[in-house]
Order: structure tokens, then sequence, then C-alpha cells
């Protein structure tokens, strides 16, 4: 019997940044399972058997098991800088479904490049570009992606802006991508994603921690 909210995370996942990152502006506390992929609890596939993380389990016993439910789920509770501004949301959506079916699959060859070899890496990089510029332009004619305010759609898209910088982090910093740039900057550098990244030891040794 679940008494409290427990998710299952990895700490360098994407998209369980993103959901950490929504559960801690919502000042979610719950019980963190920092895991390893390669040895995911049974209680966790137990609960959701497609095997990915992030999984919340809440209190009441509901298993959310997909990042931007997750995201939604939590916003939902407690909103405070309003990220889920229902003007910017339709929009907000199309992105981040673009980013995630669209962007990421690109970004994983790119980043993944020496297993797919049909192209090297910089044919692959090549790939994202077109993406990539969209995101400056939209950064272009505002602070954050949809508006000068955070919505749902930096926290979302973020996670995955950072995995791509840092393929080639000085390639990323030479290209001219000003806003772009900055935005990835100010995210990194935000108390948000600080205090999401800090190391826990493994749910896998034995450990689980309240969280944050
Ligand atoms: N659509 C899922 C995707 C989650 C996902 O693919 N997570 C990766 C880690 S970043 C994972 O758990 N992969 C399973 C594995 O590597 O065994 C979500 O948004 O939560």
């Amino acid at each position: 019997m679940i008494e409290h909210h427990v998710l299952y995370s990895f700490r360098r996942c994407p998209y369980a940044i993103r959901a950490r990152m929504a559960l801690y502006q919502a000042q979610i506390v719950l019980e963190l399972r920092e895991l390893l992929l390669k040895d995911k609890p049974p209680d966790m596939l137990k609960h959701s058997p497609k095997g990915t993380v992030p999984v919340l389990i809440t209190a009441k016993g509901e298993v959310i098991e997909e990042s931007l439910d997750v995201m939604y789920w939590a916003l939902k509770h407690n909103d405070p800088e309003d990220w889920l501004n229902p003007k910017f949301l339709t929009d907000a959506e199309k992105i981040i479904q673009e980013n995630d079916f669209k962007f990421k699959p690109l970004l994983d060859k790119y980043k993944y490049a020496d297993r797919h070899l049909e192209l090297n890496a910089e044919e692959h990089r090549n790939n994202t570009l077109n993406r990539i510029e969209n995101f400056e332009r939209q950064l272009k004619q505002h602070r954050f992606l949809m508006t000068n305010q955070t919505t749902i759609a930096d926290i979302a898209i973020f996670p995955f802006i950072r995995q791509y910088a840092f393929v080639d982090k000085s390639w990323f910093d030479n290209q001219p991508w000003p806003n772009l740039q900055k935005w990835l900057h100010y995210w990194l550098s935000s108390d948000v994603f600080l205090k999401v990244m800090k190391k826990y030891p493994l749910f896998n040794d034995g450990h689980s921690i309240m969280w944050p």
C-alpha cells in the first residue's frame, strides 16, 4: 500500500529531467527511486511493464508512465508561474510532439552516429539543422519558446537541446544561434534544473529518499 507518491527516475534521462522539473516547480514531495536502466526494479515493471522512466505512482495508486503526463499531473496540482497558460497550450503541445517524434530521432542518430553508419556524424547533424533553426527563430521572437514567459514547451524541450548541445559543445557554441544559446544557458543555470540534477544514491543499492 503506497502512502506517498513514488517516482522511478534516472538522473540523466531527458524525459525524467523534464518530469522532475515540473514536479519540483509544483513543489510535489515524493519518494525518489533513482535507478539504473539496465537493472529496473521488479516493482516498477509490475506497475509499468513498458519499462521506461519516468514512472510516477501516486499516493492513490495511479500509475503515470509518460513524462508529459507526469508534467501535466504536477502542474495541474500547482502551477505558480502559469507554465500551463491555456493561451499557449495548443501550440506548445504541437512543438513538444515535434520535438519528441521528429527532432529526438534525429538527435539520437547524431549523438549515436557510430550506431547509424548509413551517414557520418556530420551528415546526421546536418539533418537536425532545420529543426534547430526553428527553435532559434522562435527564440528570436520572444524570450521563451512560445512567448516572453516560460511554458511547458520550454521545460519539455530543454533537456533535449541540452543533449544536442553537449554532443559537441564547442561546435554548438560557435553556431549563429545567439537566442538558442542564451536560452540554453538560462535553463542550465536555473535553480529548477540544478535542483533536479542533484545526485542521489541508487534505489538498486537499497536507497530511496524523500525528495526534493
Ligand atoms: N515516452 C516516454 C519515453 C521515456 C524513455 O524513453 N525513457 C528512456 C530513458 S531516457 C528509457 O527509460 N528507456 C528504457 C531503457 O533504456 O531501458 C516518456 O515520455 O516518458
